[in-house]
């Protein structure tokens, strides 16, 4: 038999053995959409990855070139040129075509065999026009090139080798795809997943297409990470508080690696990554399980051992050790299966233990040899774990009958004599200088005077128990009548008019903001409802001879000192409620007849909670903005 015949006669029977992808080609890359598409580059890529991680490569370029094809390129070994033993044919034609020929002949290390991930390349020759592989090995440069996944340059060398490696080119069959367009975005994300899942390896994307909207091209982009998946922790960590340093445990059991990096923050929420044969596992899986059962025995152990919990406390949840926690696991399993709505969940069983068991040896041995580290990781569990009891205990006292209802009318209130809500207004006054006037000035059957003093505890991120616990609050919610959280009930509210009093200055706005931010948390009815009002007491006093006139803005000041030639002298601004008498403090803000009231809209409430999160929370940055942005309008800074 010649060379020639030889190689009919196996065109003859790769033909046959790629025919069922052509046919029917959704069964082996899911669709023939974008993301079918997409899989073609996976599945050439990830044979690199196998390569680096069986620790043969360093450097791996992807590139979408100019006329729509795309190639991958490795450093590693090459794919052998010579016969296979079992086909007749050289190995690397062999894994070009033959269906499963990757998995199947066994290349070493992990080849993933799950959902519609390592299908093998031969699954990319078939849906492709055409398919060039240059392989350099052992100094000799071989190539080799398919059409429609049938031979078309028999494999030869081309030259000399100065390297070694594979270069796998296919263009994409337009009769098979609906698209044709790799997404940049698409493949530079897969790309950095990749780098951050293989330490050590660099991975370039090029694309090189010229594109109109674009005004670079080519764009490259490189991604190397030496600490592979701490790495990626140290990226996903970036923005957060951290807590101690990013914890990297590793080792191999029954033939399964376990890779799993962490790091405490300040946060509330957990971020788990999970990875298997670095194809990531949104759904989780027994690798997952395995570690949160790890997570939370070891720590308990190590708690109770250590003194941070007592014999009296309760352990900690699984939830108390998983806050603020970013993780990513990666196992390396020889025969992956994946289960799950969209396939991406890790199923084998024999993981959960595996990873359990690695994870509480190497994590145990960590606590012991870092007890600062440990120090702070276990009092944000306990934290964790007391907000998460306070918050029940909250929860259960506000939803105990009558938790505020036997509660006394708090004594600092004077109450109206009238009982009809609907005639009965409390105003709210910032002082007890200010209460004395409101409290002489009022109309005693109709308006009741709260003073609360001092600034009100900020609300911001506070739980329902610590609003209880303090008494300005307390003395708020007690005096409305219509109690708090699931007790509360509109009907039970005790006046109609609920009215903000305070300074006309900074310090009065603030705590203007931070109750009209404690009313639309958690008394919105209340502002939807227009029962909340802010009263508007002058800025100005302006005498001339026994008249008297009230401006509430320097517009009216200076329209009432033109209209009745008033100079200096006979100007007063009002600093605070206190230096009005209770006369001039009825007649220019609480009289009826003659007062203006701002009702506040729910709109209007929104914007205080806008200002409050802006001015009081964590974020500090948004606060220096708002600041810098707002300071001009600021014109009168007592502080
Ligand atoms: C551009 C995509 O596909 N790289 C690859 C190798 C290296 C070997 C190999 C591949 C042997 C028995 C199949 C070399 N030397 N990049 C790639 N690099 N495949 S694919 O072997 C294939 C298997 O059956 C390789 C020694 N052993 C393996």
């Amino acid at each position: 038999m010649t060379a020639d015949q030889k190689y009919d006669a196996s065109s003859i029977q790769v033909l046959e053995g790629l025919e069922p992808v052509r046919k029917r080609p959704g069964m082996y890359i899911g669709s023939t959409d974008e993301r079918g598409l997409h899989h073609l580059v996976w599945e050439v890529l990830d044979n690199a990855i196998d390569e680096a991680m069986a620790g043969h490569c360093e450097q791996i370029i992807v590139k979408i070139h100019e006329d729509g094809s795309c190639s991958v390129s490795d450093d590693g070994r090459g794919i052998p040129v010579e016969k296979h033993p079992q086909t007749g044919i050289s190995t690397v034609e062999t894994v070009l075509t033959v269906l499963h020929a990757g998995g199947k002949f066994g290349g070493g290390g992990y080849k993933v065999s799950g959902g519609l991930h390592g299908v093998g390349v031969s699954v990319v020759n078939a849906l492709s026009t055409r398919t060039e592989v240059t392989v350099d090995r052992e100094g000799v440069k071989s190539f080799v090139a398919f059409e429609g996944g049938a031979p078309a340059d028999p494999l030869g060398p081309i030259g000399d080798a100065d390297r070694q490696g594979t270069i796998v080119r296919f263009w994409p069959d337009p009769k098979i795809f609906e698209t044709l367009d790799f997404d940049f975005g698409t493949i530079k994300k897969r790309v950095r997943q990749q780098a951050y899942l293989t330490k050590g390896v660099t991975i370039t994307f090029h694309d090189e297409r010229k594109n109109e909207e674009k005004e670079f091209f080519p764009q490259v982009t490189q991604f190397y990470f030496e600490g592979g998946i701490s790495s990626f922790v140290r990226h996903i960590n970036e923005d957060r508080d951290q807590i101690g340093p990013i914890i990297m445990l590793e080792d191999e059991m029954s033939d399964i690696a376990v890779e799993i990096a962490m790091q405490y923050t300040q946060e509330f929420r957990e971020s788990v990554s999970s990875f298997a044969n670095n194809i990531q596992t949104a759904e989780g899986g027994t690798h997952v399980t395995g570690f949160a059962a790890a997570l939370t025995r070891v720590m308990n152990k190590y708690a109770r051992e250590n003194g941070f919990l007592k014999e009296k406390d309760p352990n900690f949840s699984s939830e108390d050790v998983r806050e603020g926690l970013t993780v990513i696991i990666s196992v390396k399993v020889p025969e992956p299966q994946f289960e799950g709505q969209t396939k991406s969940k890790l199923g084998n069983s024999n993981v959960r233990g595996i990873v359990d068991k690695v994870f509480s040896e190497k994590f145990t041995e960590f606590l012991a040899e870092n007890p600062n580290d440990a120090k702070l990781i276990l009092n944000k569990c306990s934290l964790a774990t007391r907000a998460r009891l306070a918050a029940r205990a909250a929860r259960d006292t506000v939803i105990r009958k009558g938790a505020l209802e036997g509660m006394t009318l708090p004594g600092k209130l004077s109450d109206c004599s009238s009982k009809i809500p609907a005639d009965s207004e409390i105003f709210i006054v910032e002082g007890d200088s200010a209460g004395g006037s409101a409290k002489q000035g009022r109309d005693r059957f109709t308006q009741a005077i709260l003073p609360l003093r001092g600034k009100i505890l900020n609300t911001e991120n506070c739980r329902l128990d610590r609003m209880l616990a303090n008494t300005e609050i307390k003395a708020l919610i007690v005096a409305m009548g219509a109690a708090i959280g699931e007790e509360f009930n509109l009907e039970k509210l005790r006046y109609h008019k609920i009215v903000i009093m305070t300074d006309a200055d900074v310090d009065g706005a603030h705590i203007r903001t931070l109750l009209l931010t404690l009313l639309y948390r958690h008394f919105r009815p209340l502002v939807e409802g227009g029962f909340v009002y802010v009263a508007q007491p002058p800025l100005y006093k302006l005498a001339k001879g026994k008249k008297i006139w009230y401006a509430m803005s320097d517009e009216e000041k200076d329209a009432i000192v033109t209209e009745h030639e008033i100079k200096g002298d006979n100007i007063q601004r009002y600093k605070g409620l206190g230096e009005m008498n209770p006369d001039q403090l009825w007649d220019t803000t609480m009289n009826p007849e003659t007062r203006t009231l701002l009702q506040i809209s729910v709109a209007d409430a929104e914007r205080a909670d806008h200002v409050f999160k802006v001015l009081m929370g964590d974020e500090v940055l948004p606060r220096r903005r708002f600041i810098q942005t707002h300071a001009a309008e600021v014109k009168d800074l007592d502080i």
